[in-house]
C-alpha cells in the first residue's frame, strides 16, 4: 500500500509547531485503531505488487446510485484484513494501488474511453508482473470498459449476478445493459453464475441462449452444489477468465448495501466454492467487484464482504499462478 499523506509539509510542521508540548505523543496514524500490536500485519502492509485501480462511476443505475463510494470504501476493508488463509497460506503479494480512474461525471462517452485506456495499462502492468489486475467500481457497466483490453486479449467473461445484464433500453443509460453490449459488439464467451429469474425481465433467458450467453442458475446451484461446480469447471477450464463479482450474487441478508438486492440470492460460501473453482480450473487475467453502495448498508457488511471475497479470489488465483 502507498505511505497515505495527510498532509502536505507546510501543513504538518504548522501542525507540529502547535503541538509542540505533546511533540512525541502527536502521531499520524493511518486508520483510528488503538491496537497496539508490532507484530500484527494487515494487508494493506504487503509487498505492493497487484495493479488496483478504483472506477468510481454510478451514473448508469437505474436503482440506488452511490456505487462511487464503493472503492474507498471496499479499500478501506481489504487493506485491512490479515493476509494469512488457513487453507492458502500467507498472501505474499499485496495490491500496488494506482488510485481511481478519473471519470467524468455524467459523460458516458468520455468515462468509457477514459476506464478502457486506464484498464489497458493496469492490465499490462499485471501482465508484466505475471498476476491478476483487479478493478474496484462502480456500477456494473464499467465492466463494459474494465473487460474490453482483457477480451480483446482473448479472455471469456465469468460474472457472479442475480442478473443477465442484457436488456435493451428505449432510452437512457443502465447498468442492466452492459453484458449485452459487450457480447454482441465482442462476441466474447459470457457465463453467468447466480441468476435468479424472479429479479430479470421474463424475455431474458431465450435472449441469454440467442446471445450464446451461458447460465449457471442460483436454483441449480441450489438443487446440486457438486455436480453446478463440475459443470463451471468444465466450462472454465484451462481457458484465460476475467471474472466480475457483482455483489447482488449474493442473498440480501449478506450483501444489503447493492443497487438492486437479491431476497434470494446466494451465500458468501457458496460464492467462495464458486470462486475457488474458478480461479483454480481457469487462468484469472482481471477481477472486478462491482454494484456496492455503502451508503445503502448502515452495518459496513457489503463492502467488508466485497473485500473478503476480492481477496480469496486474488489469494486463490495467485496459487494456481504459482505467484504464491
Ligand atoms: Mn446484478
Amino acid at each position: 500500500m502507498k505511505k497515505w499523506m495527510l498532509f502536505d509539509g507546510t501543513t504538518l510542521k504548522r501542525l507540529l509547531q502547535l503541538h509542540y508540548k505533546v511533540g512525541e505523543s502527536l502521531s499520524l496514524v493511518k486508520r483510528a485503531r488503538f491496537l497496539k500490536d508490532p507484530y500484527d500485519r494487515r494487508v494493506g502492509e504487503v509487498e505492493p505488487l497487484i495493479p488496483l485501480a478504483g472506477v468510481p462511476w454510478d451514473w448508469s443505475t437505474a436503482g440506488r446510485p452511490g456505487a462511487r463510494f464503493a472503492p474507498s470504501a471496499i479499500r478501506t476493508e481489504l487493506y485491512s484484513l490479515t493476509p494469512l488463509s488457513e487453507d492458502l497460506g500467507e498472501l505474499r503479494w499485496g495490491f500496488d494501488d494506482m488510485g481511481d480512474i478519473d471519470i467524468v461525471g455524467g459523460d458516458i462517452i468520455e468515462t468509457g474511453r477514459r476506464v478502457v485506456e486506464a484498464s489497458r495499462h493496469v492490465m499490462e502492468v499485471a501482465m508484466s508482473r505475471g498476476v491478476p489486475a483487479i478493478f474496484i467500481g462502480g456500477d456494473h457497466s464499467i465492466t463494459n470498459w474494465t473487460s474490453r483490453p482483457f477480451v480483446e486479449q482473448g479472455a471469456s467473461l465469468v460474472v457472479l449476478d442475480a442478473h443477465y445484464d442484457i436488456r435493451k433500453l428505449t432510452e437512457g443509460v443502465t447498468s442492466g445493459s452492459w453484458l449485452r453490449e459487450l457480447v454482441e459488439a465482442t462476441k466474447v464467451k459470457a457465463l453467468v453464475v447466480g441468476v435468479s429469474e424472479y429479479v430479470n425481465p421474463p424475455y431474458a433467458p431465450s435472449r441469454a441462449k440467442e446471445l450464446g450467453v451461458d447460465i449457471i442458475s442460483r436454483v441449480e446451484l441450489l438443487k446440486d452444489f457438486k455436480s453446478s461446480l463440475e459443470r463451471l469447471r468444465s466450462l472454465v477450464a484451462g481457458s484465460k477468465v476475467y471474472l466480475s463479482i457483482d455483489m447482488d450474487h449474493l442473498a440480501q441478508a449478506f450483501a444489503p448495501g447493492v443497487n438492486s438486492p437479491t431476497p434470494l440470492g446466494m451465500t458468501p460460501f457458496e460464492s467462495m466454492s464458486v470462486i475457488d473453482t474458478i480461479a483454480s480450473s481457469a487462468k484469472v487475467v482481471g477481477i472486478d467487484v462491482v454494484e456496492v453502495v455503502p451508503g445503502a448498508d448502515v452495518t459496513g457488511s457489503t463492502p467488508r464482504l466485497a473485500a473478503a471475497l476480492l481477496l480469496r479470489a486474488v489469494q486463490r488465483s495467485l496459487v494456481s499462478m504459482n505467484m504464491k
